[in-house]
């Protein structure tokens, strides 16, 4: 492909001088690229052709064993400063990355092809739109930009002879954990990542640009960056809202995203804008706007069914790579939670064989499957509007087993940037490390922050400041045990009975209930139609616990002191507020 923008050809000049490959190609996004690189994955052993008459355009791809999640730990923000990033993220000082790295890519691509794929985030024709180029040396990658962004033109034609775009450089280096670095340098809008073949360390447009990088944008532009996904919610009466929900990897955001409303919801409908990322900018009508930068979906297999998520099931039927996941002998694909039962053998993500007496998973708890947004069936008529959709509510959610009722609405804007920045989550294997341990992840950006976490709480104080009717704001938590351990939400399509007094609330039609941490549903406000829900279960689900909220009051002073000392005063005045009206209901 001819490309004539100067900045990028230098770029790609000076990248080539560095790694050394034996050929560049640039990528052009065409479907001709696409079945030329399909080929040489499959001759390579790189993808694995899955069953071409049951599941046509679908390939299976194995990672390295020890390269199956994000690794936090390897993960950088490259300020000049320390407290430029602050306290949350790791930071490395951009000489000693850009030595460190140096050395890691010097001579990375000998003997092998660097592509250079420029992309679009955002719709074509947006003011919220970026352009990055990403530079790789992974086939799976190319395959997979090309899925989860506007690969080729879109891009080219956006950016025309501009120097701004996200310079993100990867190669797959030697992937060993030991030499694995994923750095960013937001004062040169650059993503540096060697070791790792991972989605969210090798897709340089997702976590690292579109949300580290583009948080840093943000700030200096007056918008957000924000992991979360985004729906619109029809009425029966055919009026629909828009609302984000900001969740931690791996806790159903796909799902939600995606929902279908249970039987007696008749005339409701959910439209999918996007399942991870939102770009959220005030529009001159003081409401705040969202576009979804991404163009595919990047999401979690196991658990995937027709139950919990039927519009996801149908989707990854065709034209879609799964990672990780475990094949039958049928050359169809198989995960826990799937339809099927355990099939009674196949191969497992890593290719050995499996029957259901096996101790290990048959697939990886953090597989995944990259499809375009396009084959889904809920996708909103509004996914490509460069203009974005409204947005009237903005959903917090985690997993906790205790404390957080099912659903409460915060009093205000500066209100809900404090539930934001207090969310506390249990881990998921979406990132290396323990699972199931109790973390702050505020807004559930902590891995994704890229610069110092009080300057990012200002800057959703300010952009509220801008906003004449911001969006209402909610905590929810479909994770909440009773005493036998269980869950007592059934969650999936039932999470619509939520969001139905969410978009009520906006309508104001629904009755709330005053607690001293927000407003709760009033009991009857729930729809609970078609649920066999007891009152006991719902008292439950709604308890507010003045005992256990004065412990999560001493637990948030802690974080707020950790947090550094860019905390802004309106944070700690909202935590003074909430430690206040928690003592005044204790018995
Ligand atoms: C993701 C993640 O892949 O959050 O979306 O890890
Ligand atoms: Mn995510």
């Amino acid at each position: 492909m001819e490309i004539s923008n100067q900045h990028l050809l230098a770029w790609v000049e000076e990248v080539r001088r560095l790694c050394k490959p034996e050929q560049v190609v640039m990528c052009d996004g065409s479907e001709a690229e696409r079945e030329r690189l399909v080929k040489e994955c499959v001759s390579a052993g790189e993808l694995i052709a899955l069953n071409q008459d049951k599941l046509p355009g679908c390939y299976l791809h194995r990672s390295a064993p020890h390269d199956v999640a994000r690794t936090e730990q390897l993960t950088f923000v490259c300020t000049p400063t320390r407290a430029e990033t602050g306290t949350l993220a790791n930071w490395m000082s951009p000489e000693d990355a850009r030595t460190k790295l140096t050395a890691l890519y010097d001579g990375a691509m000998r003997g092998r092809v660097m592509y250079v794929i420029p992309f679009l985030m955002g719709p074509p024709g947006s003011t919220f739109s970026k352009v990055g180029v990403e530079i790789t040396d992974s086939r799976y990658v190319v395959l997979n930009m090309r899925i989860m962004t506007r690969v080729g033109a879109p891009a080219l034609q956006h950016l025309g002879d501009s120097g701004d775009f996200t310079r993100c450089l990867h190669s797959l280096g030697d992937l060993s954990p030991e030499r694995r670095f994923i750095c960013h340098f937001p004062q040169d809008n650059t993503v540096w990542s060697v070791g790792s073949g991972y989605g969210g360390n090798a897709l340089l447009g997702k976590k690292c640009m579109a949300l580290r990088i583009a948080s840093y944008l943000g700030r200096k532009e007056g918008w957000l960056a924000e992991h979360m996904l985004v729906v619109g919610v029809q009425r029966p009466d055919g009026k629909v809202r828009y609302l984000t929900g900001a969740f931690p990897s791996a806790c159903g955001k796909t799902n939600l995203a995606m929902l279908v409303p249970p039987q007696n919801f008749a005339g409701w409908k959910v439209w999918t804008v996007g399942d991870d990322i939102a770009w959220l900018r005030p529009g001159p009508d003081g409401r705040l706007w969202a576009v979804n930068p991404e163009a595919g979906f990047f999401g979690v297999v196991p658990g995937t069914s027709s139950k919990t998520n039927p519009n996801a099931m149908e989707m990854i039927r065709r034209n879609t790579i799964y990672t990780n996941v475990a094949l039958r002998p049928d050359g169809t694909v198989w995960w826990e939670g799937h339809d099927d039962p355990p099939p009674e053998r196949c191969l497992d993500w890593q290719g050995r064989e499996w029957t259901p007496a096996s101790k290990e998973k048959a697939a990886h708890p953090n597989s995944r499957f990259t499809v375009s947004a396009t084959q889904c069936r809920s996708i909103s008529p509004e996914f490509d509007n460069p203009r974005g959709v409204p947005i009237d509510a903005i959903l917090f959610g985690a997993r906790r087993r205790d404390t957080i009722p099912l659903v409460f609405e915060a009093r205000n804007w500066q209100h809900g940037t404090f539930l934001g920045a207090t969310l506390t989550s249990e881990t998921t294997a979406a990132a290396t490390g323990a699972v199931g341990v109790l973390r702050r992840d505020p807004m559930a950006m902590l891995p994704f922050l890229g610069y110092d976490v009080g300057d990012y709480w200002q800057n959703w104080l300010d952009v509220g400041s801008r906003l004449t009717r911001p969006p209402r704001v909610f905590r929810v938590n479909w994770f909440r045990t009773g005493p036998d351990g269980n869950f007592l939400w059934p969650g999936f399509g039932d999470n619509m009975r939520v969001l139905k007094w969410v978009i009520d609330r906006c309508d104001d039609r629904a009755a709330g209930s005053e607690t001293c941490i927000g407003t709760v549903p009033a009991r009857n406000a729930l729809d609970r139609q078609g649920l066999d829900l007891k009152d006991a279960a719902l008292d439950a689900l709604l308890r507010v616990d003045p005992v256990e909220w004065s412990q999560a009051v001493s637990a948030q002073a802690e974080f707020l002191v950790n947090a550094g000392d860019r905390v802004p005063p309106a944070i700690r005045a909202e935590h003074a507020r909430l430690a206040a009206r928690v003592r005044e209901a204790l018995p």
